[in-house]
Formats: structure tokens, C-alpha cells, sequence
């Protein structure tokens, strides 16, 4: 972080910024790697005692704990009876392997910031127009459980409840009963929201690059994310004629690279591709694949370059098809577009980050989040903290301390503002 804490509301914060730091390592524990990561995907044991243990911080800090059908985790606080809520939040399941600050940190944020907001309320120094709520969403990551930003999906009416619950893991237990292992809070219908906040580590190298503190995200970049199956036929690796190969593994080795090198067609930065999952049968090894079903996802700052990518990517197929004698399907299975966060959030977001001193600059968010789902429904601000090195996904990625700290007191003072009804005139 770039600016000195000098003045009294960074003075004030100080204390604030001993405890979080203190609550984020205790909560940062449950699945713990031992380089410093986290492996906690969604509704596992590790899930589940980290939503117990922040259901616990909840309860003692005078929230009132519930949860909704789909395993969203909220933190309720009534301020105006009646009242919608502001929903302030992010997610704690990760990735395999991955980092401590994805999605949790964001969690523990607003939780420290919704009780900074109510102390405000309380000593009359807001008057809030709405409730708050701190929320977990239930799988933003996707991992186990397909698509990501799940329980925020289902909140914002994008997936059906009971396709989410009825979604199956790779060893076939669905959401319904991976949830039932270990739910905790009251059962209730979800809180209604007036707006939302979330604040996340940035996984790119721009505030760092840039020397600068929060990030105000003002767009996401558009994603299309494609489940590909290749269909070949089985035969053996040594005596089957190699004109006579139907191997779905090498047409799935093409259609990998051909996904790298899309790439390539644009200028630096405007695509990235991957596959990054892949499952083949019968795997075995003296036995050509006949199915490889894998994972491809495309993204892009402008969405006419994720248009063209995928024609591309239709030719290239096809080719492919031919080349390795496969035939491949191509099933979109999440989408998401360009669309702004509301500009008067990130007015909003500005003027708290210049009242509290701290450097800050408009970002694109490349990942996807909650907050992708929620602008579409309630005004959002979106922030980010700086991550060192654009790590993420890794066990590696991290934040340093002042600008962690830095990002609760950032959302505090958007938490204050959003509550007191400034975004809504
Ligand atoms: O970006 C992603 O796909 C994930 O949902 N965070
Ligand atoms: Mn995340
Ligand atoms: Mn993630």
C-alpha cells in the first residue's frame, strides 16, 4: 500500500486491522496447505467447517445466522424493519490447491465492515435506510460442483434451485447431499436485496503494477466456457494401423493447442484461452481413448474478439474433426458479457477511497464473481486489493497486510455509504 495511515478514521482502523488479520489467519486454518493455500472446494469437510466456524464469528459478533436451500450463508443485522437488505459479501469454498484470499478474504471483509456499519448506525452517525447482510455465496468456484457463482446464480434467478441441488460431483454426490453433511444456521428464505459489495483480491498484476490500493472494477470481461466431448473409438495403442486410428485423445491433444493459438489471431491481451480440465476413457494404457470430455474457456475485454474466437474455434474444430477422424460437440455451458458495474457505484466507490486517502484506479475484473451476477439485479461496487505477482489459483497467491487491512476499512466506508442510501439518490 502507497499512503501513509495517519489520519484518525486509518487510526481507528488500526484496531479493526490487528483483529481482522487475527480472524483471517484463524479462518484461513480450515483446509490449510502447507504453502500457505488453501484446498476447501465446496460443500467438503473443509467447507463445512469453515461455514461452521464463520457462522460461530457471526453469532458472537450479534448477527443472526441463516442459510438458504441452495447452502447460501447469511449474517443478518436488522436496522429498518422491513427494509430490503445490503448484501455485502463474497464466497469461501476454492479452487484445489489454491489460494487463502480468494473469495474468503472478501467474506471476512464485510463481516468486519457490516459490524463496523452497525456500530456507526448505532452511535447515530449513519442513518441507514436499509438492513444488512454479510453473505457466503455457495460455490462461486466452480470446481466440484458445475458452473461456478452457483448460489449466486440461483439468488439472482439465472439457474433453477433444483438444478443446483441436483448437480453431481465427479464421484456423483450431488449438492442436495454434499450440503446435508454439514449445514448450520436456521433454514430461511434468502434476504432481499436493495444492493450489494464485494471486495476480492485482484488475481491480475494492474494495482500492483500501478502502486495503487483498491481497485474500483467498473466492467467484467466477457466469458464463454465450453464443455467439449470428443468421440473417437477404442483400439489398440501398438497394432492398430495408424490410418485406421480413430484416437479422441490426440484430436483432443489438436484442439488444444488450437485453443492456445487462437490466441495468437489478436493483439497481446485481448484473448486468453485454456483447457484446463480433461477426463478421458477407458484410460488405460495400451488402449486408444474413444471419449475425452474436457473444459475450454475463452475471455475477452470486447466481446467481437470472443465472437470471432469462436467462429475460429468452429472452423478449427471441424478441421480437427477431419485431421484425427473424431467427431466433437461443443455445449456452452456458462456465459457471461461485458456489461459495466452501475458508473454511480463506482462514483460511490471513488469518493470513499479518495476520503480515506487511499490510491485507487478503474479496473476490468477478467474473473468472473458474485458480483457478475448480482450488478444485474441491485446497484454494485465491486473492489479489489492488489494480489503480489498476479498469483492466484495457487497456494501461493497473497495480499500483503496494510493493503488487506486497507481493503476492510475501503469496503467499511462503502458499506456506510450504499447503507445510508447514497446510490439510491
Ligand atoms: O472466473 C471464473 O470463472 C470464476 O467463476 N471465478
Ligand atoms: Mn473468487
Ligand atoms: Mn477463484
Amino acid at each position: 500500500m502507497t499512503e501513509n495511515m495517519t489520519t484518525p478514521a486509518a487510526d481507528q482502523n488500526a484496531t479493526t486491522g490487528t483483529e481482522f488479520l487475527r480472524d483471517f489467519a484463524e479462518m484461513s486454518s480450515f483446509g490449510a496447505t502447507d504453502r500457505g493455500g488453501v484446498h476447501r472446494e465446496a460443500a467438503t469437510d473443509a467447507d463445512h467447517q469453515t461455514r461452521a466456524w464463520f457462522a460461530a464469528w457471526l453469532e458472537r459478533n450479534g448477527f443472526e445466522v441463516t442459510r438458504d436451500e441452495v447452502g447460501n450463508q447469511f449474517g443478518l443485522v436488522e436496522l429498518v424493519p422491513g427494509a430490503p437488505y445490503l448484501l455485502v459479501g463474497s464466497h469461501l469454498d476454492s479452487q484445489p490447491m489454491a489460494g487463502r484470499f480468494d473469495g474468503a478474504y472478501g467474506v471476512l471483509a464485510a463481516a468486519h465492515a457490516a459490524r463496523d456499519a452497525r456500530t456507526r448506525a448505532e452511535r447515530g452517525e449513519i442513518h441507514p435506510l436499509f438492513n444488512l447482510a454479510v453473505v457466503n455465496w455457495f460455490n462461486e468456484e466452480g470446481s466440484r460442483f458445475t458452473p461456478s457463482m452457483m448460489g449466486s446464480s440461483v439468488y439472482t434467478g439465472k439457474m433453477a434451485a433444483a438444478d443446483s441441488l441436483s448437480t453431481v460431483d465427479r464421484a456423483g454426490i450431488s449438492v442436495a447431499d454434499a450440503l446435508a453433511q454439514g449445514e448450520v444456521g436456521r433454514l430461511a428464505e434468502a434476504p432481499a436485496a436493495a444492493a450489494y459489495a464485494e471486495i476480492h483480491i485482484e488475481q491480475g498484476r494492474t494495482l500492483e503494477n500501478g502502486g495503487h490500493t483498491i481497485g474500483l472494477v467498473d466492467r467484467t470481461w466477457a466469458a464463454s466456457k465450453y464443455r467439449i466431448v470428443v468421440h473417437g473409438e477404442q483400439g489398440h495403442t501398438g497394432s492398430t494401423i495408424m490410418a485406421d486410428r480413430k484416437d479422441a485423445l490426440f484430436g483432443a491433444a489438436l484442439l488444444i493447442v488450437a485453443a492456445r493459438e487462437l490466441t495468437e489471431v489478436f493483439d497481446e491481451g485481448l484473448l486468453h484461452s485454456s483447457v484446463a480440465e480433461l477426463s478421458l476413457e477407458p484410460n488405460s494404457p495400451v488402449t486408444l481413448a474413444r471419449e475425452v470430455v474436457m473444459n475450454l474457456d475463452l475471455r475477452s475485454p470486447d466481446e467481437s474478439v470472443l465472437a470471432r474466437a469462436n467462429e475460429i474455434l468452429v472452423e478449427k474444430i471441424a478441421e480437427i474433426e477431419a485431421r484425427a477422424r473424431v467427431t466433437i460437440e461443443r455445449h456452452l455451458t456458462h456465459q457471461w458479457g461485458l456489461s459495466p458495474y452501475q458508473p454511480e457505484g463506482v462514483d460511490l466507490a471513488r469518493a470513499a477511497a479518495a476520503e480515506l486517502g487511499l490510491s485507487h484506479t478503474e479496473i476490468m475484473t477478467v474473473a468472473g464473481h458474485d458480483s457478475t451476477n448480482m450488478k444485474d439485479i441491485v446497484p454494485t461496487v465491486m473492489l479489489f486489493i492488489p494480489s503480489i505477482e498476479g498469483i492466484s489459483h495457487n497456494e501461493l497467491e497473497n495480499s500483503s497486510d496494510a493493503d488487506s487491512v486497507a481493503g476492510v476499512a475501503m469496503l467499511s466506508e462503502v458499506v456506510a455509504r450504499l447503507l445510508r442510501g447514497d446510490l439510491a439518490g
